[in-house]
């Protein structure tokens, strides 16, 4: 199929407006939708804005005024359009009873209740449809959502803030302002665009982290902290600050989580704790972390990103878990402290660890390497 300028133009737009929904239709996909009469007029636009809410399509027709400008129009939307009853009752069923000549979809939805079957309920009603326009486009913005519906796990990045030296903390354990102020506004950007942000117990005792985002405007993630033992103070910022959603706290140790499981770490400080605690098996003495996540899925985070110290991140690229790094590599030198990447135990130059599409940017004064594994 040739698409038109015209085409892309529209498509463009319907991505351009999914992106309005950035951080608040998690776990579902973003996605938007312009609507063109015959005479190429936009006559409707729209976009899923929030989980559970209308989706764009059906948003994008009730923006429609003329109704009659329906007859003979294309409609743009960025994922295929649904064929289920989720939250709302099927979009292509809705789509299909209108006097459209044609839907152009940019991506096809993997979700397993869809899947084709919304291409197809489209054209059995003698509608045209073309798939794959900026396909890679749509893929790419919604790496999150497609990533979790196809495998139920979420979409896991790694941030790592290092010397040009390969240093994430000098020798005294300081770690907080490697990078300058636009890095950290980025990272705080990306915060308001991920489910949730995780760091391990090391990283929340040194640091004693909010892990909210403040630099900028937007939502705020849930936090989550691996904390083996399940000993960590209640007096840590995370567990402390005034704040909407409660902070989860994955363990593998039982007996304590039996001992002061979620009821009794509130019995035990009622006014300050805000904690929930996941009780997760142990594997090899430490919290099985494809476990962890696997279980932070099933709360409906889709996306994760991880702040991790240096046993984290080993472990994380170790066991495979990762699928995204953003590295800052900020222009100063420590000599000694904390390697960044150490003991992932590679022996041989060809048996390195290669990442895939790598993309670099100057973030203020530091480098941002952005890599998927
Ligand atoms: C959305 N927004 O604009 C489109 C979606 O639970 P429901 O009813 O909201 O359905 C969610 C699924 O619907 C989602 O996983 C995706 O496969 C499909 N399309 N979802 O949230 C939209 N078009
Ligand atoms: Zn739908």
């Amino acid at each position: 199929m040739a698409f038109t300028p015209e085409d892309y133009k529209h498509m463009k737009k319907a991505l351009r407006l999914a992106a309005k929904g950035t951080g608040f239709v998690s776990p579902n996909p973003l996605v938007g939708c312009v609507i063109v009469s015959d005479d190429g007029t936009e006559i409707g636009s729209g976009y899923h804005e929030r989980f559970g809410k209308a989706h764009a399509e059906i948003n994008a027709l009730n923006a429609v005024r003329e109704p009659d400008a329906l007859r003979g129009a294309t409609l743009y939307v960025t994922l295929e359009p649904c064929s289920h009853t989720g939250k709302t009752p099927p979009c292509a069923a809705t789509l299909k009873e209108l006097p459209l000549a044609r839907v152009v979809i940019a991506l096809r939805d993997p979700n397993p209740k869809v899947d084709g079957s919304g291409i197809r309920m489209l054209q059995e009603a003698g509608i045209q449809v073309d798939t794959g326009l900026l396909e890679d486009e749509a893929r790419k913005q919604n790496e999150f959502f497609l990533h979790y519906i196809t495998t139920g796990k979420p979409f896991i990045t790694l941030k790592v803030a290092q010397t040009i030296d390969g240093y994430i903390a000098a020798p005294d354990g300081s770690s907080q302002w490697i990078t300058g102020k636009q890095a950290r506004t980025r990272v705080h950007e990306w915060r308001a665009k991920y489910d949730a942000v995780l760091i391990g117990r090391n990283t929340a005792l040194t640091d004693n982290p909010r892990l909210t985002v403040r630099h900028v405007d937007g939502r705020q993630p849930k936090r989550v902290v691996i904390d083996g033992p399940l000993s960590l103070p209640e007096n840590l910022n995370l567990f402390t600050d005034q704040y909407e959603d409660r902070t989860f706290v994955i363990t593998h140790n039982e007996k304590a989580f039996r001992e002061k499981g979620d009821p009794m770490l509130r019995m035990l400080s009622p006014q300050n704790f805000s904690g929930q605690t996941l009780l997760l098996r142990a594997s090899n003495g430490h919290t099985d972390l494809d476990q962890a996540i696997t279980l932070l899925g099933r709360h409906n985070i889709a996306s994760v990103l991880v702040e991790p110290g240096s046993d984290l991140l080993r472990a994380f690229i170790t066991q495979k878990l990762a699928d995204k790094i953003e590295l800052f590599i900020a222009p100063k030198l420590l000599g000694g402290g904390t390697r960044s990447f150490i003991g992932l135990d590679i022996q041989r130059i060809e048996e390195a660890l290669k990442l895939r599409k790598v993309s670099l940017e100057t973030v203020g004064e530091d480098i941002l390497v952005s890599a998927y594994f």
